[in-house]
Parts: structure tokens; sequence; C-alpha cells
């Protein structure tokens, strides 16, 4: 046969039909063999592929075609997180519904992923936006409601006024919507929350088993969840029947308390101040706090302002009147919404005392040289008690606990611990989500639609534009309603939720796409999970993974699942960059995967993207590291291609002659890098590296040393190089007589024999200067090492007209050689 040439794009079409039509990529249920579970982060159907998408799709099929090559079963899935603002947002623009733009979408980026040639499973598909996955979401929201984790609430909600819609904290990135960018306000609305601090601590505890995450995301989710130990402290309000309850980490600085601050819109302020002469006031400045979002008002250079109720409270232990003060850095929900002021060891109540005149007291004094006075900034260090009664000369840490106890006796304190993390506030007043299954009625309230009239289906007549309120009240038809329990009147729920309910379950509906009867079959479920290895974005290493978290400990609780982890292990991706910047439009450093697939090949965009940085890295695009990828793909065409007839004449090899036994030895290093590099270290780049290492050995073998060898050595770099371009293995595997596809081949074994190393290069010292190096046979003598190591040009010129005086070997390692 005449040599081909290298054309990426019909050898790509051709193996993908064939792969279609052999269904190879279906996983089969029982297979005998052992079960893996590989899943990227199912995108939004946002419109195209962009470069990140072709790196976690990439790095996901590397993984689940090597895991197959090994023996496994695996499961590798895909599908659309549907719902969402972008496609409201278009359909508003163009006039249309999101439903088309959405379906639009999800073809054409299916089909940018069969051209990308991952290995999905298509028959294991799920979208969110279609009943048959809505039903489940709102099934599984009504479990939550059973089990008293959905409630409703009225509270004040970060409100976008650009995209007219309620936001979650998470979704709020310093003051601003995490999608549009604008300034976010506070609204009140009632609103449906998932109460997931009731799952804080779990939530928490649970990180120390997932050795199979980043540290760093596990510390971004345990700073998330924000556990401090702590004691209440309970303060009588001085002429009312009235208490408050303030928090605090350190209740060893008690006896410094000069003034307590309340969050302005804490329901004790009203009481207290109802006949106060200020009443006015308190209530105008209470409006003004309010205005500001949570972020402008206790971001630490924010401006502390505050104001005198006019009412005292009583220290519980000195019984002394210490003044009630509102100001705006109190949050009403964090903590208990109060706390006590002490400004002599604390840097924030510090500089409230400074600029409003409060008093300073010390109760804490540093070991040694006591503070000066006054006191230029808070002590916030450890220290020894002072004027603190019987509790003066105690340190801080028996303090704390000694205060705490006494409180306890008391019964004016207790202790506890208290979170940052707050309850999911999940409804939106948009259209393109999942409606919430909730109809009121006049006579019984609050009733959750019975599960067997499930879906409740999303109208398809809406205005979308309705500010303030949601697109779902302006469809009569739907709204109107007979109630489920008493059969009257009733309205349902407009609210839709966010769409990060849909992607809080989705990997396990993919075990049991089809289920008609349930949202997944437990047993599939059980069967399949944890996932082995997770692929996407940092960016959601807090709300996604959280949330997926907090859904598999409430299906574990009602026994559906028999795992409380749902992701074993995580790799998180860095971007893909261009000029040290984020790929954007308005930059104009957009490179579409399009182009680069039409232009090389999927297999040389693939190659590219896993060579170019370590998965968790930023990846800096570069033109001519495509075109090395491309090159690099010629070269093991030509090599194949040059050598293809060979092969069915081949001989077995034979390694007996140092040339082919260097060669056959190099091919079993590969083999045990790029096995390690793939399956252990998640390292793609460098298992690259390695198959590109062997490339040269073989072009730089000699054509008289055995070909036997060589043919073993090309028909491993084709095994090597599938996961990562299986098109062109596929080609080549069949193109050196093999029948049956590569991808159904076994992964090779290394030769542990081969991987015995017969040389060692030791470092040449001269008086302890490192002049040289030289291959040596482990097994030589020193008087041989003597010889090859004097006889070298470098160390001859070194030692020319000296004396050799010492001549000392460590062995393994160097040679020094004294001369004098
Ligand atoms: C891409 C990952 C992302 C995720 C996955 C899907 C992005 C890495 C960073 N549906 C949710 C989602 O995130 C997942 C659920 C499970 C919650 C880029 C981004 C990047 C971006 C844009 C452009 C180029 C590169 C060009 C824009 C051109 C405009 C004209 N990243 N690296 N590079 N869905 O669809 O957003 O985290 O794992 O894959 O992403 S998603
Ligand atoms: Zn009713």
């Amino acid at each position: 046969m005449s040599e081909r040439k290298y054309e990426p794009a019909e050898i790509e079409r051709k193996w993908q039909k064939y792969w279609e039509q052999s269904g190879l990529h279906k996983t089969v249920e029982a297979s005998g063999q052992p079960y893996y579970y590989c899943l990227e982060m199912f995108p939004y159907p946002s419109g195209r592929l962009h470069m990140g998408h072709v790196r976690v799709y990439s790095i996901g099929d590397v993984v689940a075609r090597f895991k197959r090559m090994q023996g496994y079963n695996v499961l590798h899935p895909m599908g659309w997180d549907a719902f969402g603002m972008p496609a409201e947002n278009a359909a508003i623009k163009n006039q249309s519904h999101p439903a088309p733009w959405t379906f639009d979408n999800i073809a054409f980026m299916r089909n940018q992923q069969k051209e990308l040639g991952v290995s999905y499973d298509w028959e294991r598909e799920v979208t969110t936006c279609l009943p048959d996955y809505y039903k489940w979401t709102q099934w599984l929201f009504l479990l939550f409601y059973e089990r008293g984790l959905a409630y409703k609430k009225k509270g004040a909600v970060n409100w976008c006024p650009e995209c007219a819609t309620v936001l979650a904290n998470e979704q709020v990135e310093d003051g601003e919507c995490w999608r549009c960018g604008s300034e976010v306000v506070k609204k009140d609305l009632e609103q449906w929350f998932l109460r997931i601090t009731d799952y804080a601590e779990r939530l928490l505890n649970d990180l120390d088993k997932l050795s199979g995450w980043p540290e760093r995301v596990k510390t971004m989710q345990r700073n998330w969840i924000g556990k401090s130990h702590g004691t209440e402290v309970v303060f009588a309000v001085d002429g009312h029947d009235e208490t408050l309850t303030v928090f605090t980490t350190r209740p060893d600085t008690l006896y410094g308390v000069t003034y307590l601050v309340v969050a302005p819109e804490h329901p004790a302020v009203e009481r207290i101040t109802q006949t106060s002469p200020r009443r006015d006031e308190i209530r105008a400045f209470v409006e003004e706090v309010r205005k500001k979002s949570e972020i402008e008002r206790t971001s630490a250079d924010a401006e502390k302002i505050g104001l005198f109720t006019g009412e005292y409270a009583i220290h519980p232990k000195t019984g002394e009147r210490v003044p009630i003060w509102i100001a705006n850095y109190v949050l009403p929900d964090y903590g208990t919404g109060a706390v006590m002021g002490v400004p002599a060891h604390d840097e924030r109540d510090f500089e409230f005392a400074t600029k409003y005149n409060l008093p300073i007291k010390v109760v804490i004094q540093p070991q040694g040289e006591p503070l000066a006075l006054p006191l230029q900034a808070a002590y916030t260090e450890k220290g020894v008690l002072v004027d603190s009664q019987e509790f003066s000369g105690l340190p801080t840490v028996e303090a704390i606990e000694k205060i705490s106890e006494s409180l306890e006796r008391e019964g004016k304190g207790k202790r506890t611990v208290s979170y940052r993390l707050r309850d999911w506030l999940i409804s939106r007043q948009r259209y393109w989500g999942c409606p919430i299954p909730i109809v009121y009625c006049e006579a019984c309230g609050t009733v959750p639609v019975p599960k067997e009239q499930l879906p409740v289906l999303l109208p398809d007549e809406v205005q979308f534009e309705v500010a303030g309120k949601s697109p779902l009240a302006t469809n009569e038809s739907f709204v109107n309603t007979a109630c489920p329990a008493c059969g009257g009147k009733a309205t349902r729920e407009t609210d839709t939720m966010d769409t990060f309910i849909d992607s809080s379950w989705y990997y396990l509906r993919y075990t049991s796409p089809q289920k008609a009867d349930g949202p997944f079959d437990s047993e599939a479920v059980n069967r399949w999970l944890p996932v082995d290895k997770y692929i996407g974005g940092i960016e959601h290493a807090v709300l996604h993974l959280l949330y997926s978290r907090f859904f598999t400990k409430v299906l574990y609780d009602a026994g559906l699942v028999n795992f409380e982890e749902p992701f074993e292990s995580l790799l998180t991706q860095g971007m893909v960059i261009k000029e040290g910047a984020k790929m954007s439009k308005s930059k104009g450093n957009v490179v579409s995967p399009e182009d680069i697939v039409a232009k090389y090949g999927a297999d040389t965009a693939r190659t590219f993207i896993l060579f170019a940085a370590p998965p968790d890295r930023d990846l800096e695009w570069s033109d001519q590291g495509v075109e090395g990828a491309h090159r690099f793909l010629g070269r093991v065409w030509r090599l194949v291609e040059t050598h293809a007839d060979r092969f069915a004449a081949r001989t077995a090899a034979d390694p007996s002659q140092p040339a082919a036994r260097k060669l056959w030895q190099q091919t079993h290093f590969a083999i045990k890098k790029v096995t390690e590099d793939i399956g252990e270290r998640y390292q793609f780049n460098t298992a690259i590296s390695a198959i590109m290492e062997l490339v040269n050995a073989i072009q730089a073998y000699p054509h008289n040393a055995d070909m036997g060898v060589k043919l073993d050595a090309i028909e491993t770099v084709i095994l090597l190089l599938a996961p990562v371009a299986p098109h062109i293995t596929e080609e080549l595997w069949h193109r050196i007589g093999h029948p049956e596809s590569v991808h159904l081949q076994k992964w090779p074994a290394f030769d542990p024999a081969a991987l015995v190393q017969d040389e060692i290069e030791y470092a040449i010292q001269v008086n302890g200067k490192v002049r040289d190096r030289v291959v040596v046979a482990k097994d030589a003598t020193q008087d041989e090492i003597r010889e090859l190591v004097l006889a070298r040009e470098k160390i001859k010129d070194e030692v020319a007209g000296k004396q050799v005086k010492k001549f000392i070997v460590v062995p393994g390692k160097l040679v020094n050689v004294v001369v004098g």
C-alpha cells in the first residue's frame, strides 16, 4: 500500500460514524467488570462550546477511554443544564420563547461534542428543562418539604434590578450580580428556602473524608460554612420585659463590655423604643440602613454608622447599665443579630467607640509589659484577665471556660456554635425554571401539590417582563387552580427554582435516565455512585458542590441512596486564557473551537489542550502550540504509514542486542509513565511528553536493529495515544492490520524486567566541583569506573600536570577526583 496523507476531517467523520453505529460507547449495566463513573459538569446550553468546554470534556474523555481500556465498565454521560436566565434574556431580546433557543443550542452543542469525539453514551442524555426531568426536581422539592427542609419566609433578599430577580448570597460577588455585574440591593419578599443549615455540621465534618478532593476546595467550603465556637450571653433590658442575647467568641472580655450593638432590623428594637422620644429618628435610620447591601454594610473599609437607642441593658455580671446602640455593621441574621461592644479588645468596636466617644475599658493584659493608656488600638490577643471580679488573674483560655460555665449556671448564657452558612434561598421570579409545586388555598393555606399530579407544567404563554413580579403570575389559567386538599379556589406559586437545584441531582438521574416512576433507580445509583472522577471548573467549588453534597445527604437520610458523599474524587480545572486574560468578545481574544477543529481536526485540538498545561492550572492559548500538536500527530501518522506493511510479516521481538534492548526498555518505561500520569496523577501533559519521547526514540532506532521490537514500540504508541487522540489512533490501529477498535483493546502492561536500570549516570567532580558526567554499567567495578573517568577529555584537562591524590566513588551517584 502506498503512503497516505493525514486527513483529519475525513477520518474523524468516518470513525465517529462507526462508533455511533457500533454502539461503542454504550454502557452495559451487567458486564461483570468493575464500575467506574466518570463525570464532567454538564453545560449550560449557551450557544456554542468555548475552549473551557473543550478542555473539561477532553479531560473527561481521556479518563473514560483510559478506564475502559483498563477493563472497567465506564459510565460516561452528558446532558444539559437547560433552565436559566440566558435563555429567558435571549427570548426577551429576540421576542421569542426560551424553549426553541435552548433546543437549538443543545442540538448545536451536542453536535460539537460529537465532532470532538467525546465518548458519551447519548442514550442517557438528561435535559433539565424537559418535563420528564423537572417532574422529579419537583418531586424532590416535595421530599424536602415533607422533611421540613423547605420553608417560606419573608426576608430581606438580594435583588438585582437589572435581572429583576432575587439572588442567593452565593450569587452576589463583591456586591454585584454574578451574571450581569450590576449593583445588588436589598428587597423584602416572601421566599422559599432550603434548610441547608441543618446539615452544616455534617457538610463540614464529612469534608475530612474526601481524600480525593483538592485541599483548596475543601478549605473554601470550610470557610463558607464558617463554624465558630462561642458563648451566648443574655442581657436584660432595663425597664422592659425584654432580653437581648449576644454571641461572642471571646466571653473572657465580658467585663470590658461598655455598650451593646443590635442590628437595626432586630425585632426587639421596635419593641423597646415604642414610647421613646427618639422613635422617628430610629425608624429613619433603620430604613436608611436596610437599603444597603450586606457587603456594603460589613466590608472592612465601610464606615461604621450607629445610633443610640436611648435604652440600656443590664450587664449580667456587674449589674451596670450599658447603652444599647443600633449600627449598620450588625446584620439581623448573623449570630443572634446583637453583639457586645468591647472596644479595648476588638478592632471594630475600638473604631466605633472612638467615633462615638464610648468608654474603653481594658480587661485583658498581655504577659509582661502592661498596655499603655490611653489605648492607641484594640488589644485583641490572648492574655490575663484584670478588673474581672473573681476571674481576674485567669488566662484567656481558662477564663473562656470559667465565665461560660458561670453564665450557664446562672441561666444567663450558654456555650454554642455558630455558622456563617445561611439557608439556601431557592425561589426566583423568573419564567425559565422549574415551577415550585405549591398551591395556596384560602381555606387550607399552603398545600403541596400531590406527587401523582406532577409535573406542574411550565405554561407556554406568559409575559416575560413585568417588573418585580414573576412572569408565571401573568398567566391566569396557570395561576388559578383547584386546591388539591379541599377542591376550593386556590392559586399556584408563581416562583421557579434556582437552577442550582436542577444541577444538584442530575448525576443521579444518569444512572437510570428513563425511570418513569421515580427520580432514579436506587439500585442503579448505589451501583454507580459515588462518582469516581468529577471534572469541572473551580468556580463551582462552593455553590454547586456544596448543594450537591447537601442533596445527597438528604437523600441518604430518606433512604434513597446508600452513600453520603456524591463525588469521591474531584478534578478542578483551570481557565483557558489568551495573552494572560480570560477570552472575551470585548478583548477580541476569543479562539473558537469550531475554527480549530475545522483547520486541524479534533485530535489536534484535544492533544494541544491536554499537552499545554497540567489540568488544574490556567492554560495559555498558543497558536504555535496547536501547530506543534498537529505536527506531532503528523509524525505519528508517517511513522505508522512507513511501517504499516511490515506488520503482516511481524516476528516476535528480540531485545537481546543493545539497540533493541534500549528501545524495548524505553517502550516499557513509556507505558509505566503514561499509565501513572493518566491513572494516578492526572497529569496528561507529562503523559503526552512521554509518548513524544518514545516516538523520538523509535525514529532514532537503527535500521539494522530488531524489527520486532520496533513494531511493538509503534503499536504501543498507538495504544497509549488512543485516549488522547481517539480518531487518528483508531485509523492507524486498523492500518496495521487489527480488525477491532483500538478503544476495545486492553491497556498495555509494562514488564518490570524492562525497567531494571542496567546503566547509571555519575556526576564527576574534580576537587568538589562538577566538571562532567559519565554513564557506567550498573555492575562496573571501582577500577573500571576510574579508568572510564580518567579517560574523559574534560577530566584529562582538569588533571593535566597535577597528581590524583584521591579517587572517591559514591556508589550510584558521583565520583570525586581530588587533585593537587
Ligand atoms: C467549562 C468549565 C465549567 C464547567 C463546564 C460547564 C469552565 C472552566 C473555566 N452548568 C454548569 C456550568 O458551569 C455546571 C453545573 C454542574 C452547575 C473558559 C471558562 C472560557 C470561557 C469563555 C470563553 C473561553 C473560555 C470564550 C467566550 C467567547 C464569547 C464569545 N473556563 N475556562 N475557560 N456550565 O457550560 O458554564 O466550570 O465545568 O465546563 O460549563 S458551563
Ligand atoms: Zn384548600
